[in-house]
């Protein structure tokens, strides 16, 4: 199924998964909130009616095992944080039309009357189950209270998910080797009865699903690898006092497992909205129940649960479903995996606490790689793009236009824009129109800068400072351009720098808010007068950046020999330990090749000419490869991380003399070189013929 392209008439709904109320909010979490509100901004600029919808995750073993840390009781704690970021969100113009929490009363309805709808329709099941058990503690393990080896990849996994592996979730009894959080203790798995959902009846549905879903590639691509490899149902319950009951089992001391009424507080939050507003202004059930647009903004690591557990549960409860989800990738901090217990991290209030504005962080998260990219962050790059596109670029072009204006003529002189500068701003607009339907905000941000750039290139082109004398009408026309220009980089830009648009929407002396202003505005002249303009943006000096980043290694540093915090944490936003490990250079510099060893490789420029899924490997991919001489069978680790079909053509560098291996009963001959996490494919850049030999 394919949809209409936004803006459609139905109304729409943007949610962003919920932090885990457990800890401060940092760059990480900011990336996916800031991320999902640029969206709903940027589709509300289209005309499309949309609601921006949160919450706070208060259950679950990320809460509780916090809590515990802390000797506080698990709800005084969450709420603790809730009403943190509730109060964090807004500075980062972070706008939620509604931000609730799983544990308040809508949820908890909600989700009872959902879990009681499968149950009814024959969708659970009792089933027994081995669950990590702590016979010290005397206590059952779920999810956060275990950790062991991933049966999958065999990197080290916490009870219910791979969070530095393969990031699958993790059913109760599967982790291997597991130890008790609490004790540190080997834990025994013991038999427990549990209730389960029947998600492996869904695999013809999710299918068709994931055929019309839209959004990222990863999240479009990977679950079609889970679906094949055969679903396993769900355990919807865990041993534990903190969540919500099971309904019909209050006595039991099992709740629902966190993952159930996590996702279902984006129907609820939306619903809490209508009753706020009214069903004439936002109707949650249209869009729920209805044919509404809903539109999930993740983190990457939550890919499995938004693309199989919730619209399997969505279709067995006769609610709607995504239309889109939208995957973010990581941020990482100088290279290296955000850690909180690190103290690797930039941190919401620390950065508020440095008095940058928010909308400078905004433009960098959204703007920096495409949303499922992951993205650096270094205070030196951070000041590379806020002094080169907004103060450079964007700020500019607004104040020195603007600036003549308000000298020359007292704001915009009248009179219609010319044609090219009424195409250009069309032309701005159809980007942005294309942005937003693919999900980028990049493309949003671009359009924006692009139009700036071209108004830098038009006045100065132009020259009106020396038409003002001898040639008025001529002067006039380039300003009056200008401030169009001008007013329209500001409807465009406001998704992304809400807080700048505002402001300069105010220069021009329009009233009323940007963020109401659809598309249209763009072309629509300003008023006649305005005062006199400021400078929106500031240029970032070196000396602060220094300051900045050696403020970094310190506080890095200082976390590092406190040998005491050792768990890995969570930040619901993606962190990579392993990650760190990875990229540290220093034992690498000791033991050094001769030029010899390395002229014992023997690598090529390759090209791929056919790249396809190996049945029953999760990541590995067979590639046929053009070397030139001869054409190489080779299985890479890549099936999740690329679109396989947009490889063949590609080119790329193949190390030639690798011992032949099988893997997964395919012969590997030779091995593609990648970079990274993300198996970046190590390509060429000029005119090398495949079958060259790298040196
Ligand atoms: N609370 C955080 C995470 O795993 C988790 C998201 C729930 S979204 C319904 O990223
Ligand atoms: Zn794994």
């Amino acid at each position: 199924m394919s949809h209409d392209e936004f803006p459609t008439d139905r109304p729409a709904v943007v949610t962003c998964g919920l932090p885990y109320a457990n800890g401060d909010l940092h760059v990480g979490h900011l990336r996916t909130y800031v991320g999902g509100d640029a969206l709903s901004r940027a589709l509300e600029t289209l005309g499309q009616k949309t609601a921006y919808v949160s919450g706070s995750d208060m259950h679950g073993t990320p809460v509780a095992v916090n809590a515990e840390k802390e000797g506080v009781d698990p709800e005084e704690f969450a709420l603790r944080w809730h009403e943190q970021y509730e109060e964090t969100f807004p500075k980062f113009g972070v706008e939620f039309d509604n931000y609730g929490h799983t544990h308040d009363e809508t949820n908890t309805e909600l989700t009872r009357e959902i879990v009681r709808t499968l149950d009814e329709e024959g969708y659970v099941y009792e089933d027994e189950v081995l669950v990590a058990y702590d016979p010290e503690a005397d206590q059952y393990l779920p999810d956060r209270y275990v950790e062991g080896t991933c049966p999958y990849c065999g990197a080290k996994a916490r009870g219910d998910e791979c969070d530095e592996g393969c990031q699958r979730h993790l059913e109760p009894g599967e982790v291997e080797d597991p130890r008790s959080v609490r004790t540190g203790n080997p834990a025994e798995y013991r038999e427990r009865t549990h209730k389960f959902f029947r998600v492996s009846e869904f695999a013809d549905y999710l299918t068709e699903f994931l055929d019309g879903l839209e959004g990222t590639s990863n999240a479009r691509n990977q679950p079609r690898q889970w679906i094949e490899d055969g679903l396993q149902d769900w355990c919807l319950t865990r041993d534990m006092e903190w969540g919500i009951d099971y309904p019909g089992a209050e006595d039991d001391d099992i709740v629902l497992y966190v993952w159930v009424d996590a996702p279902i507080e984006y129907i609820a939050s939306t619903k809490q909205y209508t009753e706020r507003v009214g069903t004439d202004e936002y109707d949650w059930e249209a869009v729920w129940k209805g044919d509404g647009e809903i539109v999930h903004v993740i983190g990457r690591d939550i890919i499995q649960h938004h693309t199989i557990f919730w619209p399997a549960m969505l279709e067995a409860a006769a609610y709607n479903a995504p239309r889109a989800v939208a995957a973010t990738g990581f941020i990482t901090i100088g290279g290296k995996g955000l850690s909180t217990s690190r103290n690797r991290a930039i941190w919401a209030n620390e950065y508020l606490a440095e008095g940058f504005h928010p909308d400078l962080l905004r433009y960098y998260l959204t703007t920096t790689g495409g949303l499922q990219q992951d993205v650096d962050f270094t205070w030196e790059a951070f000041q590379e793009k806020v002094n080169g596109e907004l103060v450079g670029t964007v700020g500019n072009f607004w104040y020195r236009s603007l600036l003549f204006a308000y000298r020359n003529y007292e704001g915009a002189p009248e009179g219609e824009v010319s044609e090219e500068v009424v195409e250009r701003i069309e032309g701005a607009i159809g980007e942005f129109r294309e942005a937003v339907n693919d999900y980028s905000l990049r493309g949003v941000g671009q359009a924006a800068t692009r139009l700036a750039q071209f108004g830098n290139e038009y006045i100065q082109r132009n020259e009106p400072w020396k038409l003002t004398d001898d040639e008025p009408e001529e002067a006039a026309q380039v300003i009056r351009d200008c401030v169009q220009i001008a007013k329209a980089v500001g409807v465009l830009i406001e998704p992304i720098a809400p807080g700048k648009a505002q402001a300069l929407w105010e220069q021009i002396g329009e009233d009323g808010a940007v963020a109401e202003a659809h598309l249209e505005a763009a072309l629509e002249a300003p008023p006649r007068n305005f005062g006199e303009p400021g400078e929106l943006f500031e240029k970032i000096e070196d000396d602060r950046v220094d300051e900045l980043e050696a403020a970094l290694e310190d506080r890095i540093e200082a976390a590092a020999t406190d040998e005491t915090e050792t768990e890995s944490d969570d930040t619901g936003a993606g962190e990579d330990a392993a990650m760190a490990d990875e990229r540290d250079l220093e034992p690498l510099l000791e033991d050094r090749i001769s030029f010899d060893d390395f002229q014992n490789l023997d690598i090529r420029v390759g090209r791929i000419e056919h790249a396809e899924g190996i049945e029953g490997a999760d990541d590995l991919a067979k590639l046929e490869v053009d070397i030139g001489f001869e054409t190489r069978q080779v299985v890479a680790g890549i099936k999740q991380l690329h679109d396989l079909e947009s490889l063949p053509g590609e080119k790329c560098v193949l190390l030639a003399n690798m011992e032949p291996a099988e893997l997964f009963g395919v012969e590997s001959n030779g091995m593609i070189l990648a970079a990274g996490e993300e198996a970046d494919l190590l390509t060429t850049h000029g005119e090398s013929e495949v079958g060259e030999k790298v040196r």
